[in-house]
């Protein structure tokens, strides 16, 4: 084994002959079983007071010193440990820091920091007394999840001639407790096991829902989700967006838990996500990315892939302006998907290029699309789309609308691209269906970009029935994000039929209450005898409109909502498609 024998931390201004003595530290051995010999201590005391600094030393199992570190005289820097990387699962470092304390004080906040962010065996700091003579050794090491939520264990400070503990055997003890701790973690499930992190300012029920949308999200990108953790800050840190503290609660967290992946709630700038990756030892990411990855595994066409990939790209562009030599960890999504895996040697100017050649390649699809588009125009069918937040469940009632076997999955984001029926009412009506990517409240914005194309077709339809999944315990929020969403699209002006789905899953009476108070149908969109209402009420509004003036689709718009109205017939636009088929 090749040792580094080089003094790290503050060596400089050191006398030469102390700089050799620190140096021979190297020399020493400690039986394995032992945290430290009384010689070994007293020669670190010495010299520690003699260079009024704090000295220290990271032992590994086999007793051997790999790195000698000098400190200032109340504290001590660790430096990088590249050789002792941490693993998965639930091992320690490997390694021990004993170190010098210069006025006899216990651990610092400091020291147990060190020890939780960077999982050392144990840490132990020993008290110099006058003329360098060794006294106690305070020692501390890390504990399994425990109902009292604390992170780690100070043992009795002991005088080091008497500190006798079988420090092997403690090691060991300890490593197969977290390993117990984290049985229910099965080593062959290859999923990425995940903690979601939550900071902001927002009131304590909205952290909890948007932790469980991310929670849905997360199970649909086919990650494991282990745990969440929430803090509620006005300020965020530049570095870490959550305070030092938080982040180091959550690394043990991580560890406690067996986690090897941490995915945040709130958008992270490259470098934060590399500050905490690099701090923690454990890889990050973040929503936009975490959306952005399951688009990537769920576009099947060529089309949905273009635009996925090209979401992705531009969203990798910024992260490789920041310099960053782990660029495997900022581009490797769940599971070590997503562009990066392929592409390690990408550089900015072949990602430029790639979004050039794709953004023309779309450009050539969209117009095949405009073309279709005018011939259905053409056609003169009513149109109706079908909108609406994620997992409502569109796919399942264009299905049942149209007797189609449209793709439906109890996950978000199982329709990407739009698909399109026939329906015919009576007497020989038909309208032409559409069934939309679904929406989510903050899409990434390059995500949104290129989605755009596809979203813009809902600017022929005639009627949009706005699905949702009334048994959602946050169907409201969802339904406003929906609207807010159409009207960023220009939409607002467009009929709109709010259509409450799911209904089987509550109570009938709470269903009518819904439908009555915010102005729709319910249905249950698997249930086609449930559908009168809605092909009546489609019927009414494609059909047979008022001759003029505006109506109300909504009879109780919701409070502070101006409301969502139908134009009627006398748009030329729509008299004459509804026109051609009366
Ligand atoms: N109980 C019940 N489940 C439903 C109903 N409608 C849909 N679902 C279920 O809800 C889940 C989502 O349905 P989808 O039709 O894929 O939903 P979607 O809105 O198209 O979802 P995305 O395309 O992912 O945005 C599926 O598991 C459906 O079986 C319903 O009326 N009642
Ligand atoms: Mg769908």
């Amino acid at each position: 084994m090749v040792k580094i024998q080089k003094i790290f931390g503050e060596g400089l201004g050191l006398k030469p002959h102390q700089n050799k003595r620190i140096l021979a530290l190297y020399h020493r051995r400690i039986p394995p079983d032992r945290v430290i010999t009384p010689e070994l201590a007293r020669t670190l005391s010495e010299l520690s007071w003699e260079t009024k600094r704090q000295l220290g030393l990271l032992i590994d199992r086999g007793g051997n010193i790999r790195y000698v570190i000098v400190g200032g005289p109340l504290g001590i820097w660790i430096p990088d440990l590249a050789d002792f990387r941490l693993g998965k699962g639930p091992r320690l470092r490997g390694l021990r820091l004993i170190h010098t304390h210069l006025r006899g004080e216990p651990l610092t906040h400091d020291d147990l920091t060190d020890l939780a962010l960077l999982r050392f065996d144990l840490i132990g700091a020993l008290e110099v007394l006058d003329a360098g003579m060794p006294g106690k050794i305070f020692l501390a090491h890390l504990i399994p999840l425990s109902p009292k939520g604390e992170n780690w264990r100070c043992l009795d400070p002991v005088p080091v001639g008497q500190a006798d503990m079988n420090c092997r055997e403690l090691i060991q003890a300890l490593e197969n407790e977290f390993a117990r701790t984290q049985k229910g973690i099965d080593a062959r499930d290859p999923r990425d096991r995940a903690i979601l992190v939550h900071a902001s300012s927002a009131p304590r029920g909205v952290i909890e829902d948007s932790l469980n949308e991310l929670a849905d999200l997360a199970d649909t990108a086919g990650v494991n989700v282990l745990d969440k953790m929430s803090q509620r800050r006005h300020q965020f840190h530049p570095r870490f967006l959550m305070g030092r503290e938080k982040l180091m609660d959550l690394s043990i967290l991580a560890f406690q838990r067996g986690a090897d992946l941490f995915i945040f709630d709130q958008e992270l700038n490259p470098s934060q996500r590399r500050s905490i990756s690099d701090l923690t030892e454990i890889r990050v990411i973040d929503r936009t990315q975490l959306i952005l990855d399951i688009f990537a595994q769920r576009a099947h066409t060529r089309e949905g892939k273009l635009k996925v990939e090209l979401a992705q790209m531009k969203y990798l562009l910024p992260q490789l302006t920041a310099r960053d030599s782990g660029l495997s960890r900022l581009t490797g999504g769940i599971g070590g998907r997503g562009p990066g895996e392929t592409k390690l040697e990408i550089d900015r100017r072949k990602v430029r290029d790639r979004i050039h050649r794709l953004g023309k390649e779309l450009e050539n699809l969209n117009r095949g699309r405009e073309v279709r588009r005018q011939r259905r125009n053409e056609n003169a069918l009513p149109i109706v789309s079908i909108v609406g937040y994620t997992n409502v469940g569109k796919s399942t009632l264009l299905n049942g609308l149209t007797h189609s076997q449209v793709y439906v999955e109890n996950k978000l984001f199982a329709t990407l691209d739009p698909t399109t029926r026939r329906l015919r009412f009576p007497r020989e009506r038909d309208v032409i269906i559409t069934d939309t990517v679904g929406f989510i409240r903050d899409l990434p914005k390059d995500l949104w970009d290129a989605f755009r194309a596809t979203l813009d077709e809902l600017k022929d339809a005639d009627l949009l029935l706005h699905v949702i999944d009334i048994s959602h315990p946050r169907f409201e929020e969802q339904m406003q994000a929906v609207e807010k969403i159409l009207t960023d699209l220009d939409l607002q002006k467009k009929p709109v039929l709010r259509v409450f789905n799911k209904a089987d899953r509550i109570e009938p009476e709470t269903a009518a209450r819904v439908s009555r108070t915010f102005g729709g149908i319910g249905i249950s969109a698997l249930n086609p005898q449930t559908f009168s209402p809605l092909l009546q009420a489609m019927e009414e509004r494609l059909f047979l409109k008022p001759a003029y003036g505006l109506e109300p689709i909504h009879p109780a718009p919701l409070e502070g909502e101006e409301g969502l109205w139908a134009e009627s017939e006398e748009s030329p636009e729509q008299g004459r498609k509804v026109v051609a088929h009366l």
